[in-house]
């Protein structure tokens, strides 16, 4: 399984560092954030993405914000028996030279308090601003789109 991810990871870098919606900081990489389009009502919206530490040391996601949002909170869904979960979490480790993913089901940026929904349709993008413990601030910008890009989960590119 480590070796298959290895290989993995070696294959999509070439690849990932040409993509336009990618985000540096350091020896962070923030991949594709994207935002799934939502009915016009709906109260609370999540944002995914995946960090790649190119570092040889760990480094936290500390907060999140964003101007369209009021609150913003990093959450988790994990199965509690046969139930599925979300639950706030404080930080979010980016272990060094791997990643950490937040997709559907797993961890993921919760906006609260929606200020404006103009931003939330398909083909419109908002700031999302990360706070990490060492390698500071980074403004992304959040694609809204109405399916999930199919490389979100793995970079098999
Ligand atoms: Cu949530």
């Amino acid at each position: 399984m480590i070796k298959k991810i290895l290989i993995l990871a070696a294959l999509w870098l070439p690849a990932c560092f040409a993509n336009a919606q990618d985000f540096m900081l350091g020896e962070l990489h923030i991949a594709q954030p994207w935002s799934m389009e939502l009915p016009p009502n709906a109260p609370t919206v999540a944002a995914y993405f995946v960090i790649h530490n190119g570092g040889k040391t760990a480094d936290h996601l500390l907060s999140v914000d964003s101007p369209i949002a009021g609150l913003a909170q990093l959450h988790e869904h994990s199965m509690q028996g046969a139930l599925m979960k979300m639950q706030q979490v404080q930080t979010v480790e980016i272990p060094a030279e791997s990643q950490a993913t937040f997709a559907p089901m797993g961890y993921h940026v919760m906006l609260l308090e929606l200020k404006d929904k103009s931003k939330l349709v398909d083909g419109q993008h908002f700031p999302l601003t990360l706070h990490f413990e060492k390698a500071g601030d980074v403004t992304v910008e959040v694609a809204v789109q109405k399916q999930a890009p199919d490389d979100t989960a793995q970079h098999n590119h």
